[in-house]
């Protein structure tokens, strides 16, 4: 399952944005370092195009992709030597796929900030250096490994060890990872992971952000890295949370908003980490998965089961708004519009699946 690591100083509304996103109950409180244990939550991906299939399969059972939310303690400076919470913090992000950086934007009136006045690009630097910092410890471990290696004489060694020293050097300048040109290993890196934004804006901007100057200064900073930012008031969000379905839409619109903060993470994280959906129609079920673009077909199988993978024979394959149309799996086989696909494959954005595999 794709997880993301919900990162930020302390008060910047992580709990609050972790709470409107998984509505669960994470604890939530105006002083520092409320979170210390991390919080884990499960949430199904909105997917109007899931319900959409579904309207025509009539499953018993629809279920939709998962994704991981970790909300984590808050980080200060220092972190990486230790401080505030110190380094447990950076081990819970470790195995997250990708990054949500909560910047606040909400003023400080009643709600303490550590640093003492609202900057939310200050922030960012703050924390993306104490990330930086933790990621050069883990590649000078690594330089001294490939060090010792270049004794044996594969020349391979000498490669590795130059590309880690420009990547060393690359984050000295304080740029994250994940702007490296030259490859090398990122996936041990906290800044070799893909990052959104969400500026935790105060509630009187939750229907215009771009009238928020704050706002504004973090989606250009997002931009001038290439990456996303993500207007969000948590505060609300988590308001919303709490609100039976039909209600949240009726709330939304009165708050001039189109779709919820998950919806607009989960989007941004798709784009960001380059994740595409499939469907399995399959006897009483309907489901949607989240996979890497370019994923393909039998690694798609094993995402089902490990068993469809080794035994992939191939894939019957249909796009879902053809499916939409065509009423039925059985149908567009009578019809002759599934694909058949080899091993080869690699699986599309909104392609309906059927696996054949041999047990
Ligand atoms: N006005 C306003 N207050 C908010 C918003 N988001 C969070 N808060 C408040 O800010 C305080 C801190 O929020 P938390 O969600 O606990 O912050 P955190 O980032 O998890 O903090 P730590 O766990 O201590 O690192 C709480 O009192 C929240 O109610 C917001 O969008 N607007
Ligand atoms: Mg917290």
């Amino acid at each position: 399952m794709f997880s993301y690591g919900i990162i930020g100083l302390p008060n910047a509304g992580k709990s609050t944005l972790f709470n409107a996103l998984t509505r669960g109950a994470a604890a939530v409180a105006a002083y520092p370092f409320c979170t210390i244990e991390p919080n884990l939550g499960e949430v199904a991906i909105p997917d109007p195009q899931l319900e959409a299939i579904a309207k025509v399969t009539e499953p018993e059972k629809v279920t939709p992709a998962m994704m991981r939310f970790v909300d984590i303690a808050g980080l200060v400076r220092g972190a990486s030597k230790g401080e505030g919470m110190g380094n447990q913090f950076l081990t819970h992000i470790r195995d997250v796929d990708a990054l949500i950086h909560v910047l606040r934007c909400f003023p400080i009136d009643d709600v303490s900030h550590p640093e003492g006045s609202l900057d939310p690009l200050r922030d960012a630097g703050i924390v993306e250096t104490e990330l930086i910092l933790a990621d050069i410890s883990v590649l000078e471990r690594r330089r001294e490994r490939l060090a010792r290696l270049l004794k044996t004489g594969d020349p391979k060694y000498k490669i590795e060890l130059q590309t880690t020293d420009e990547l060393i050097e690359h984050l000295y300048d304080e740029h994250p990872a994940r702007t490296f040109a030259k490859g090398g290993d990122l996936s041990d890196l906290l800044t070799g992971k893909p990052v959104v934004y969400a500026a935790n804006i105060a509630e009187e901007y939750a229907a215009n952000p771009e009238e928020d100057a704050t706002f504004r200064l973090v989606k250009q900073y997002a931009q001038e890295q290439g990456a996303q930012s993500v207007p969000v008031c948590a505060a609300l969000e988590a308001e919303l949370a709490e609100l039976p379905w039909e209600e949240q839409r009726a709330f939304l619109k009165e708050l001039g908003l189109a779709r919820s903060a998950l919806e607009r993470l989960v989007e941004a994280g798709y784009q960001e980490s380059d994740l595409i959906t499939f469907y399995t129609v399959k006897g009483p079920e309907t489901s949607a998965w989240a996979i890497p673009r370019g994923t393909l077909a039998p690694a798609a199988a094993g995402r089902i089961h490990t068993d469809m993978e080794k035994g992939f024979i191939r894939a019957e394959v249909i796009n879902w708004a053809n499916l939409i149309e065509i009423g039925s799996f059985a149908a567009a086989r009578g019809k002759g519009t599934l694909r058949l696909e080899g091993r080869d494959y690699q699986i599309q954005d909104g392609d309906v699946v059927l696996f054949r595999f041999k047990t």
